[in-house]
């Protein structure tokens, strides 16, 4: 059978201070998403930051794209002031990140987004984000549990007609939550397929062009029902 090549958007990170190289810059990406796309069948691959003729090159090479979770994306991408709650963003990982987004649109590749991931496809549609979840309700759930960071920590309802409800024959999921930001206002073409009790979009998908599904959760830390995800994305990224 064919493999899917499955670039992943990395992160940045100052290399910690028991590295053989402390005061280098890193680009790395977590265990979990290639775990899970190596089980779905796929190759993954992680891209760095490059020009965009290198970055069309890059993309044009995979069957499709994922982005992953992350550090908070700056404020300026979506033209507002630094709240006290936003945590530190690195806007050289948003712009790479932004911009991979858009050569993969330009290209007709299937893209996933997971958590910092579900946020950059609605910036990068011109949506907006709450920078706490504390912003949105008053009554908040707990949405930065840690303590439960690979098991359920709380239900979304899953709206009907959506990718995700033909994934999960369910209505009510069982998500993680490691977030601490959420979608504000969807973007351009972004169709809400997922959402909280206290009102936090959990899932979004683009109702135009290539695949695009985006979840808030983890389901790369989560056991095997969230398989169905990888699994549709390579499909999608196969066909
Ligand atoms: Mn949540």
């Amino acid at each position: 059978m064919n493999k899917p090549v499955i670039g992943l958007g990395g992160v940045l990170e100052k290399a910690p201070p028991s590295s053989a190289f402390p005061t280098f810059r890193r680009l790395f990406t977590n265990e979990g998403y290639l775990a899970k796309l190596q089980k779905a069948g796929a190759l993954p691959i992680l891209l760095p930051i490059a020009s965009q003729a290198d970055l069309e090159c890059m993309v044009g090479l995979c069957d499709g794209i994922l982005l992953p979770g992350g550090p908070d994306i700056d404020p300026s991408f979506y033209n507002q002031e630094r709240h006290e709650l936003c945590g530190p963003s690195d806007p050289d990982v948003d712009r790479y990140q932004i911009q991979l987004f858009h050569t993969a649109r330009k290209l007709n590749k299937p893209i996933l987004g997971i958590c910092r991931g579900a946020q950059l496809i609605n910036v990068a549609q011109g949506g907006t984000l709450f920078q706490d979840y504390r912003l949105q309700s008053e009554t908040p759930i707990l949405h930065p549990d840690y303590e439960r960071w690979d098991s359920v920590s709380h239900q979304v309802e899953v709206i009907p007609h959506t990718i995700l409800s033909e994934l999960f024959s369910t209505g009510c999921l069982g998500v993680n939550s490691l977030h601490h930001q959420s979608i504000a206002k969807p973007g351009a073409d972004c169709k809400v397929t997922a959402v909280s009790s206290d009102g936090s979009i959990e899932a979004i998908e683009l109702s135009s062009g290539a695949w695009c599904t985006a979840v808030q959760w983890h389901p790369e830390a989560m056991g095997s029902g969230m398989d169905c995800l990888f699994e549709a994305f390579i499909r999608k990224a196969l066909s």
